[in-house]
């Protein structure tokens, strides 16, 4: 599984740093990649502070569904009240689940792949760091992708 990292609350560096020490602790996972961290405008409402993004490829033995759950409950522990959140809005962590092997899932509360990865260049470039190669099913090659967008305002920081 790919997994998209954002924060722009609460020192996002700090949210990634554990964010990603959450996602190699688990149950049956074991986190193997994952990307530097990159600086960026936000996307949507501009009335935000800058977001910081990342992603992190996961080996899991974990049914979607239950990695899902698993995700938000790392979401809460970071203080993220969805109750709250206005869509596209800021908050602390956001994590999405970018693909899940070859998965294609249209159901209430999962989109599989991701929608908008091909929009986005804060998950495109992080992926193309860590699987140049990576066929995400339904889009085009990822370097195909990251040609039509090119790299306006991904800032790495480390
Ligand atoms: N959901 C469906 N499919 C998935 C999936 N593949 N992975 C559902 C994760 N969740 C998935 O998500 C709403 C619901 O999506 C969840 O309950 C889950 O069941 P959310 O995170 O509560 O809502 P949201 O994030 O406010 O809305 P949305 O449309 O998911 O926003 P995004 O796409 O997450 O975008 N700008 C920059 N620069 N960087 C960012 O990271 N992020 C956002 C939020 C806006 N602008 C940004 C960034
Ligand atoms: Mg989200």
């Amino acid at each position: 599984a790919w997994i998209g990292l954002g924060s722009n609350l609460d020192d996002p560096v700090a949210q990634l740093e554990r964010a990603f020490i959450a996602l190699g602790e688990l149950p049956d996972t074991r986190l193997y990649l994952r990307s530097s961290l990159y600086r960026n405008p936000p996307m949507g409402p501009q009335d935000q502070p800058d977001f910081v993004n990342a992603v992190a490829g996961l080996l899991t033995r974990l049914p979607v569904r239950e990695l899902l759950d698993a995700l938000q409950a790392v979401e809460r522990a970071a203080g993220r009240d969805r109750a709250q959140s206005q869509r596209w809005g800021p908050r602390p962590l956001d994590l999405d689940i970018l693909c899940f092997g070859q998965l294609r899932i249209e159901e209430p509360g999962l989109h599989l792949p991701h929608p908008g990865i091909a929009e986005r260049n804060f998950v495109l470039l992080p992926l193309l760091e860590l699987a140049p190669g990576l066929q995400i099913p339904g889009l085009a090659p990822l370097l195909g992708l990251v040609a039509r967008l090119g790299d306006g305002g991904l800032e790495p920081l480390e």
